[in-house]
């Protein structure tokens, strides 16, 4: 074969082998304080004060929010910590993983 089909198959085989991404969804409930949903973004998933209030606020008004993607392994023990956490704390606080389209 020539040299760019070699190249094309090369690049199609790295397309293949990309892992696929898990979005993290929070999902609003009646019961957990907002402030504590706020704590728990800071702490499981590193965001600052601002995009955490923006977050808990979005799932809040519409439901559900995305909070950030991962891949698989790393989405599925984030959303459990976080999950985990609000169950600790006494609260029906939710998070859920789905992979990306
Ligand atoms: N809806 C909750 C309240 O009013 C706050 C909340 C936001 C809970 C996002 C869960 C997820 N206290």
């Amino acid at each position: 074969v020539s040299d760019s089909d070699t190249r094309l198959r090369t690049k199609a085989r790295r397309k293949t082998q990309r892992p696929k991404l898990h979005k993290v969804i929070l999902v609003n409930d009646d019961f957990t304080p907002r402030e504590f949903v706020v704590a728990v973004l800071k702490a499981v998933f590193r965001v600052n004060e601002d995009q955490s209030y923006r977050i808990m606020m979005t799932a809040h008004r519409r439901g559900v929010c995305v909070v950030a993607v991962y891949t698989k392994d790393v989405a599925e023990t984030k959303a459990s910590e976080g999950t985990e956490a609000g169950k600790a704390a006494g609260y029906p606080l939710m998070f859920t993983t789905e992979p990306e389209e």
